[in-house]
């Protein structure tokens, strides 16, 4: 009988947890990424996200991730997003308008995502419009003429050609300088403050020269940043990460190629097939 009872007990329990935890009907439960900085910014995207009885917002402040429940017979995750646009924060599907952006605090000034595919239904139709959505999705067009040149470099080095290599580097050089830091992700900017001096180094030297000895030194450091940096980015097509292992007296160098097979920029001709991929990025 005790037993029974205990049992009864738990099951009454269980049913008032359940029916606590379902205060949303219909309920359903999706995370996903919200651009922000702090406490305050937490505050504000849930405010725009929570509608008592029908959305329960939580936005973790170190990971970036919203986590909504709502009740899917009156909402959805985008109808969500839009509002917490209007309030000025950025999702993956969403971009806030420049002016609910602007009149955040200034500690809530997040870094904006590069990546932008829609705005939110804008009240000013001209606004939606100069917003070319196609050209930002992908993130590796940010750094493009970056690897062009790059490659171009690489495919020098390989044929041992000197000369071709400088002026490319020259490129590069460019390419560089006029990489658009305004539209890089945030840990895209970190890395990029960090690699910006050595990247114009290497490029710099590669373009002073014609000496495809003193080329190949700066190539290898340069090969290991921008290896760094395809590491943030999404890739159209694979980029290989591949190894020479004899280069520098058997201390290896590696470099990025678009295609698998190996050709050796650090030998030519010498030592063409020397090497082997040892990572694939995409
Ligand atoms: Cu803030």
């Amino acid at each position: 009988m005790k037993t029974l009872r205990n049992i009864a007990m738990a099951v009454a329990m269980a049913f008032v947890f359940t029916s606590c935890e379902a205060q949303i009907k219909n309920p359903k439960t999706e995370t996903v990424k919200v651009y922000g900085n702090c406490e305050m910014c937490k505050k504000t995207i849930e405010k725009a996200a929570n509608e008592k009885g029908i959305v329960k917002a939580d936005w973790n402040v170190d990971t970036d991730m919203l986590t909504l429940t709502y009740d899917q017979t009156k909402t959805n995750t985008d109808a969500i997003l839009k509002k917490v646009a209007y309030a000025g924060y950025d999702s993956e599907t969403f971009r806030a308008p420049d002016e609910a952006y602007k009149n955040l605090p200034e500690c809530c000034q997040y870094d904006r995502p590069a990546k932008v595919s829609a705005i939110a239904e804008n009240h000013d139709s001209h606004k939606g419009h100069d917003m070319p959505a196609a050209e930002t999705t992908q993130n590796s067009p940010l750094f493009n003429p970056v690897y062009t040149a790059y490659f171009s470099i690489k495919d020098a080095l390989i044929k041992s050609d000197g000369k071709t290599a400088s002026a490319k580097a020259s490129e590069l050089v460019k390419a560089i300088a006029a990489a658009p830091m305004d539209k890089m992700k945030t840990e895209q900017h970190t890395l990029w403050m960090k690699i910006q001096s050595s990247l114009k180094t290497d490029a710099g030297h590669i373009a002073e020269t014609t000496d495809v000895k003193h080329q190949r030194d700066h190539f290898a450091s340069l090969s290991e940043n921008l290896y760094a940096l395809a590491k943030t980015t999404t890739n159209d097509a694979p980029y290989y990460y591949q190894k020479c292992p004899m280069y520098d007296n058997g201390k290896g160098a590696h470099w990025l190629s678009k295609e698998n097979t190996i050709k050796n920029p650090y030998y030519g001709s010498a030592m063409l097939s020397c090497g082997s991929t040892v990572e694939t990025l995409k």
